[in-house]
């Protein structure tokens, strides 16, 4: 295993704040043993927890406007990984990184995965790219991919996510994830219903290269780039799509592709009724698409959807396993650091939801006493959860505090000796 912060230096900064974490972690058991919640049950649950890091969140984001590079960014795949190795090594809870084609295709997968393993991650499900073109492509993706109007472009797109399907077989990923951004800019500019209608009859030819283990994940977003309609714009689309391809398909939901105000726990609550919650893509926002850090504008509807995640897994709900990822943009913070504070804001969400008493929930929601069932989840909420998050970290090996570790070790400017500043006005995200 290949070592890219000491471990000398996590264990005397853990020792350092060693006293505090007991007096903290010893209070919140005692407080947790008197609403029945045994703290060390906790502390299991949270080590089990892992989220994919996607590749393409170690670089620095951008908008349509600009981008504003860091000093030692990721040169290419091989310093993504370090990058994900790093996150993985302070946080223990970020276990696999998930893939992007082509912006990460090398010569050897085989080599790859071993070097992803060195820094102790896996790979998740890879995503595939139609919505910008490759120098060397022959039909131009500008009037869309998967639903184009034109059957040699759609062709050219779905050999494009069966190469996807081949090379994620080699990297030991058991998913692809499709996200399109077909859709139209205009009224008239093309059939809503032939749009679909083809990237139907596309999709079923990718579902039919997936391997008998594998799944597919069907992301849809609202808007953007296509302003006037996108083909799989919502939830609906998603769920008919996922549907009529079968049950290998399912629904993704990326939390900043719905409207303002959207109830989205109530959307995940409707796909894992019917068994298609293919699992996430977390990051925050406040207008639309932001991708802002996970859990950084709005924690409490982080939490209401991992309340609905774990009372699914309490009750055993059927077709019930998520994959869990983050899908965020860094334009004005060090990624990596804004990825280890999204890791554990997503994980703080889950044990926050752990400790709902889904027992006395269901007794005031049967007896309509609406402030008694609200004061359950709140109760959960406002539990401040650190000391089992940092316990957990620090029992397999990572940090209390992972960003404070990844400043002392200043990896950042260490790799940047390395890695050559990048210069220019480039726009848009890596
Ligand atoms: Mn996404």
């Amino acid at each position: 295993m290949t070592e890219l912060i000491s471990a000398d230096l996590i264990g005397s900064l853990n020792e350092q704040t060693r006293p505090a974490h007991e007096d903290d972690f010893g209070a919140l058991g005692r407080q947790l043993a008197r609403r029945g919640i045994d703290i060390e049950a906790q502390v299991a649950r949270a080590m089990q927890w892992s989220v994919a890091i996607p590749t393409w969140g170690v670089g620095t984001g951008g908008t349509r406007f600009a981008r504003f590079p860091g000093p030692g960014e990721p040169r290419g795949i091989h310093d993504k990984l370090a990058d994900c190795g790093v996150i993985q090594q302070l946080t223990r809870g970020t276990r696999t990184v998930s893939p992007h084609f082509p912006w990460d295709e090398v010569s050897d997968y085989n080599a790859l995965r071993q070097e992803a393993a060195q820094f102790g991650l896996g790979f998740d499900a890879v995503n595939s790219n139609t919505f910008q073109d490759q120098i060397d492509q022959t039909h131009s993706y500008k009037y869309g991919s998967l639903a184009n109007a034109s059957a040699a472009t759609r062709a050219q797109a779905v050999a494009h996510n069966i190469r996807c399907i081949e090379i994620g077989k080699q990297l030991g990923a058991q998913a692809i994830t499709v996200w399109i951004g077909d859709g139209t800019n205009f009224p008239g500019q093309q059939s809503l219903t032939r749009m679909y209608e083809n990237y139907l009859s596309a999709m079923q030819d990718i579902y039919a290269a997936l391997p008998a283990d594998w799944s597919m994940f069907i992301e849809h977003k609202m808007y953007e780039p296509a302003f006037y309609s996108t083909v799989i714009s919502d939830w609906g689309s998603s769920l008919i799509a996922a549907q009529t391809l079968g049950h290998k398909a399912k629904c993704l939901v990326d939390l900043g592709h719905h409207a303002p105000n959207v109830n989205i726990e109530q959307i995940v609550a409707r796909l894992i009724h019917v068994g298609k919650l293919a699992g996430f893509h977390f990051n925050d926002s406040k207008y639309g698409d932001d991708d802002l850090d996970s859990g950084s504008v709005d924690p409490f509807r982080l939490f209401l959807v991992f309340n609905e995640l774990v009372d699914a897994e309490q009750r055993g709900a059927r077709d019930f396993r998520p994959a869990y990822m983050i899908d965020q943009s860094h334009n004005v913070t060090d990624p990596i650091e804004s990825l280890m504070c999204s890791a554990i804001e997503i994980a703080r969400a889950r044990v926050q939801a752990s400790l709902v008493d889904r027992k006395a929930l269901a007794e005031a929601q049967e007896a309509n006493d609406v402030l008694g069932a609200h004061r359950q989840l709140k109760a959960a909420f406002i539990t401040d959860v650190s000391p089992i998050l940092a316990e957990a970290r620090r029992r397999q090996g990572g940090a209390h505090d992972p960003v404070a570790a990844y400043r002392a070790a200043a990896y950042r400017a260490q790799v940047a000796k390395d890695r050559p500043a990048i210069r220019g006005a480039s726009s848009g995200i890596v």
